[in-house]
């Protein structure tokens, strides 16, 4: 993918769904394409938490849900693993803040890559942005049993706390986030949400990545 402008970022960050084999109770590729189905503008794949595929199990998965992505052209972005990304030649990747830093990640992918960082705090947003990140994911903002480490809940007020330091990056809140509780989220300045259970989970994914995408067209600015 060539390198994107922050704009074109913001718009493809809306309705970023998230998910590994973990995350799935029907086969993975099904889900990515209900999800993609219902409208999902981004996707990351995060093949983490108990049971999660290894080596070539794993770049096979990945592969295939890229090979969804590329189909719809929905960019494809992997979690954490920095050779995973290489060798798919995925669109990105996102790192946190226990991950190889943001700074090493853009110096080995170059420009064309997109570079997202997970990150709790102002400071952490600051720092983000200085060593070169793409957008920023901030959260969790609401309580999740979809990350075992997660950090303590934030609230919408740290996203607030973000923009009014005068950050204008292209940021998504993560964590909790349902189609009842997203509106929140974006008044507080985030220009879209991360969503894993509420997609991966669904009874009607396709419905469930509709309704996110809806209340971000009628919510976000
Ligand atoms: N990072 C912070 S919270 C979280 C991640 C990956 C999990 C989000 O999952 P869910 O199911 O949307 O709460
Ligand atoms: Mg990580």
């Amino acid at each position: 993918m060539k390198q994107i402008d922050s704009d074109q970022l913001r718009d493809l960050l809306k309705v970023y769904f998230i998910m590994g084999s973990a995350n799935c109770r029907i086969a993975p590729a099904k889900v990515l394409k209900e999800a993609v189905a219902g409208g999902i503008t981004m996707f990351q794949f995060r093949e983490k938490g108990t049971g999660a595929l290894t080596a070539q199990v794993r770049f096979n998965l990945g592969r295939r849900l890229q090979k969804i992505c590329r189909a719809n052209g929905v960019p494809f972005i992997v979690n954490d693993d920095i050779d995973l990304a290489i060798a798919l030649d995925a669109d990105g990747i996102h790192v946190g803040q226990d991950d190889t830093p943001a700074l090493a990640i853009r110096q080995l992918l170059g420009e064309d890559k997109i570079v997202g960082v997970s990150a709790h705090s102002l400071a952490e947003a600051q720092q983000a942005i200085a060593d070169g990140a793409d957008y920023l994911g901030i959260g969790p903002i609401y309580p999740t049993s979809s990350k075992e480490d997660a950090r303590a809940v934030r609230g919408t007020s740290i996203i607030k706390e973000i923009r009014n330091s005068g950050i204008t990056i292209p940021l998504v809140g993560i964590g909790g986030i349902t189609v009842h509780n997203a509106a929140p989220v974006l008044a507080a300045g985030a220009d879209g949400i991360s969503v894993i259970s509420a997609i991966a989970g669904a009874e009607d994914i396709t419905l469930a990545a509709r309704g996110f995408v809806h209340e971000v067209n009628s919510n976000g600015s």
